[in-house]
């Protein structure tokens, strides 16, 4: 019995914050090391294994440290371009890493006519076909779907997998309603596991012709998004598939590299400190040390600024008690207070005029000639000169001295009053 494990959206980078990068890197670490663990013959890739084309250099080091113990153990890495590994007209870090030998890039097109057809890479050891399309920018894989010469890999002969990076329209989970997909039809049919990518949540799913269709979903996490379902107790991880001609069976194998917490407060109605007061104790007897924490705070306030909340406060407090992260979701939150002035229907010049002199109201300000009309008329002032591009072989130095020399001169008194 032959075996191989499939992953994907690793977004190895994604995050900033040093204890997200790290535990990034420590899954993938983590996955590595239970592919030679479990004895596979074979890792594949299915795309964003980088979050971005280019990451940063210390990221790519650690990465290619467990990749490279994965080879030193004769465990070839397979791999196809996810749409955050591309970069238009550029050398993506994925294309090094395949050139140093590292992994393989099974996305091997060439185009006949308006035809793509794919080449088969075959693992040595098992025999195993992969073809594979990667993703371009912004779902333009959907022309290489559109051209692909099907019949070709219909008729390779064998045990035989594809790798892709897209969405199928067939399969799309209901929050990426916009997301733009491939039809299923546009698969070759009769391979026997279908290795996708793209889709951050886990989906097993299977069609007439077309079985054992696969998202593993993030292996930990990429987005905002992707981090709540995990701090909600969402299970991230890699696919083991054991092979003898056909799938015999194939099993989800999660990672637990970290426990969450997730915690919604509906703070609608309530004014600023009382809204602060009840999130702050009602976190007070949770547990969470080591833990990676989500907070989301909606609805809108009855008074006081968002700010008043002091839900930067509560998230120190909570690192504070030993939270590996915070993530704080206050995109949700408003004030009656502060609500957003809507002014439509009108010239952009009057909305603007408009808009400052509404929000200039809402702001003390101690220069007599920055209040109502003078100031709302200095504002659309900065706004006409700091629109201007730099000039013509302009440095940026240059450019940001002389637009902060205007700015001053802008909102002196007696500049161009009238
Ligand atoms: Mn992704």
């Amino acid at each position: 019995m032959h075996r191989f494990a499939h992953f994907a959206d690793v977004h190895l980078g994604a995050n900033r914050e040093p204890a997200l990068q790290n535990l990034e890197l420590e899954t993938f670490d983590l996955a590595t090391r239970k592919c030679a663990e479990l004895g596979v013959d074979f890792v594949l890739i299915c795309g964003d294994l980088f979050h971005v084309g280019i990451p940063d250099l210390g990221v790519v080091n650690s990465a290619l440290r467990s990749m490279m113990e994965l080879k030193k153990q004769g465990i070839p890495i397979y791999a196809i371009y996810g749409s955050h590994d591309y970069t238009p007209n550029g050398t993506s870090v994925i294309d090094i890493l395949s050139t140093a030998g590292v992994l393989k890039n099974v996305f091997k097109p060439s185009f006949d006519g308006g035809s793509l057809r794919l080449g088969v890479t075959v693992d040595e050891k098992t025999g195993a076909k992969i073809a594979g399309i990667s993703a371009r920018k912004i779902g333009l894989e959907g022309r290489y779907f559109d051209a692909l010469d099907r019949g070709a890999l219909e008729q390779e002969k064998g045990f035989k997998i594809f790798a892709f990076h897209s969405g199928l329209t067939e399969f799309k989970p209901d929050h990426l309603g916009s997301m733009e997909t491939v039809d299923s039809s546009l698969l070759p049919k009769g391979f026997d596991y279908y290795a996708g990518g793209h889709i951050h949540q886990r989906g097993e799913f299977s069609l007439p012709g077309l079985q054992n269709v696969v998202f593993p979903g993030p292996l930990f996490t990429g987005y905002g998004g992707d981090l709540e379902a995990t701090a909600k107790g969402e299970k991230r991880g890699l696919y083991v598939v054991e092979f003898d001609g056909r799938v015999e069976s194939k099993k989800f194998v999660p990672l637990d590299t970290v426990q969450g917490l997730f915690k919604e407060y509906n703070l609608n109605g309530r004014n600023a400190l009382e809204a602060g007061a009840m999130v702050s104790e009602d976190l007070k007897g949770a547990s969470v040390e080591g833990k990676l924490v989500v907070v989301r705070a909606h609805g809108e306030l009855s008074g006081g600024k968002v700010a008043e909340v002091g839900l930067s406060a509560i998230r120190a407090n909570i690192i504070q008690r030993g939270a590996l992260h915070v993530y704080l979701n206050r995109n949700g939150l408003k004030s009656r207070e502060t609500a957003g002035s809507v002014f439509s229907g009108e010239e952009p010049v009057s909305i603007e005029r408009r808009l400052f002199l509404s929000e200039g109201a809402k702001v003390s300000v101690g220069e007599e000639h920055l209040r109502g009309e003078g100031g709302a008329k200095r504002a659309e002032e900065l706004l006409r000169l700091w629109r201007q591009p730099p000039r013509l072989g302009e440095m940026k130095k240059d450019y940001g001295a002389r637009m902060t020399k205007e700015g001053i001169m802008a909102l002196e008194r007696g500049e161009n009053q009238d």
